[in-house]
């Protein structure tokens, strides 16, 4: 009871708005890991939100978060994202998966709510012309780009193989790896595909071997790169192992280990330990949930915290009204400088160049777009 109320005075109460921030990712299968991360990404930042009785408008706001498992399946994805618009959801932070990003992001902009993806990379998401998607993570145009110069110009690559696992997301990855090497003047010897779902990648690496090939770009998650790279080393071959994003992390350590040190990977972002908030932010999510963060809960906590900035700018919670704010966004997050370009891309974004050594991921080199 309220003091007020001891006295027979009628409080003067604000009904709390309740707004909701929808987060799609994969919660089960095999990026069950990732899907969790991007959540607590959110969570964290909502909750640190909510400790702070976030006013929008004059008003009383609780942040409230509408989570759904999109399994990583393309259909799956779709389906939940109606879910998430059925229950009026605000703005949705998602995906991690290209392929599920792509067709879901169509479902949001329909109904005119934001997306903000911090983790799917495929450049097509931000090509379709949809004024509700935003990116807060660099593209494969970027990642892969630079990594097809770097191979030619700087590791003097004169033998390349390329290999990828025909999701939206792999695939692209190597077409824009391909793009970038031919205009750097190199040459591709040999390209191989795999599926997501394969174990066993002898009979490629067996080709590539035969090819004599000097350095192999998979485009594909770390999982199956680390079967690669280790199965690379068993094989005998001498081929550089070389990732365009997804790669570098613990999951390919925990794989392959030291076995296949040599091994390289351009990753999305500057190393976390090395921007000013990232190592309060990597000790909060470790305080909070007993683990430590991945890739993308830094983009997903920073996504999440980009859409509030926009709505206390807009002076709403409607998305209608939001939306130009966050085009318009000059926002410091963990991850660094947000602010968009016309597609909803970063302006500035950056990549970070990985080289495992003793079984250990450690940052070669950083590269900012301008
Ligand atoms: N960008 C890494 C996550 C996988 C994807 O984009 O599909």
């Amino acid at each position: 009871m309220g003091v007020a109320s001891l006295f027979g005075v009628a409080e003067t109460a604000y009904a709390t708005q309740v707004v909701k921030i929808g987060v799609s990712g994969p919660l089960t299968g095999a990026n069950a890991a990732n899907g969790k991360d991007i959540e607590n990404g959110v969570r964290l930042a909502i909750d640190e939100v909510n400790g702070q009785h976030p006013t929008i408008g004059n008003e009383p706001v609780q942040f409230v978060m509408d989570s759904v498992d999109d399994q990583g399946d393309p259909r799956v994805g779709v389906q939940v994202a109606q879910k998430l618009v059925d229950d009026g959801v605000q703005v949705v932070i998602g995906h991690f998966n290209s392929g599920v990003c792509l067709p879901a992001s169509q479902v949001f902009a329909k109904a005119g709510i934001p997306l903000i993806d911090p983790a799917a990379t495929n450049p097509a998401i931000t090509q379709q012309g949809l004024k509700t998607v935003f990116r807060v993570i660099p593209t494969d145009a970027q990642n892969s780009g630079i990594a097809g110069k770097y191979a030619v110009t700087v590791m003097k690559a004169k033998r390349i193989a390329v290999m990828d696992d025909r999701t939206a997301f792999g695939q692209g990855e190597a077409e824009e790896f391909k793009k970038a090497v031919k205009a750097a003047g190199g040459s591709v010897v040999i390209s191989e595909f795999t599926n997501d779902k394969a174990v066993d990648f002898s009979a490629q690496l067996t080709n590539i071997k035969a090819a004599n090939a000097d350095l192999l770009f998979f485009g594909g998650l770390d999982d199956q790169a680390g079967l690669i790279a280790r199965r690379m080393k068993q094989l005998g071959m001498h081929t550089v192992f070389l990732g365009g994003g997804a790669v570098a992390d613990t999951i390919f350590t925990k794989i392959a280990g030291s076995s296949a040190d040599g091994a390289m990977a351009w990753e999305y972002g500057r190393p976390l330990s090395t921007l000013p908030r990232g190592n309060e932010y990597a000790e909060k999510y470790r305080k909070k949930f007993g683990i430590d963060n991945l890739t993308y809960s830094p983009f997903a906590y920073d996504a999440t915290m980009l859409a509030i900035d926009a709505m206390k700018s807009a002076n709403s919670t409607k998305p209608e009204v939001f939306i130009p704010a966050l085009q318009n966004s000059q926002f410091t997050g963990i991850t660094g400088e947000v602010a968009f370009d016309a597609r909803g891309d970063l302006k500035s974004p950056a990549s970070t160049l990985y080289k495992l050594t003793n079984g250990k991921w450690s940052p070669v080199t950083t590269t900012i777009a301008n």
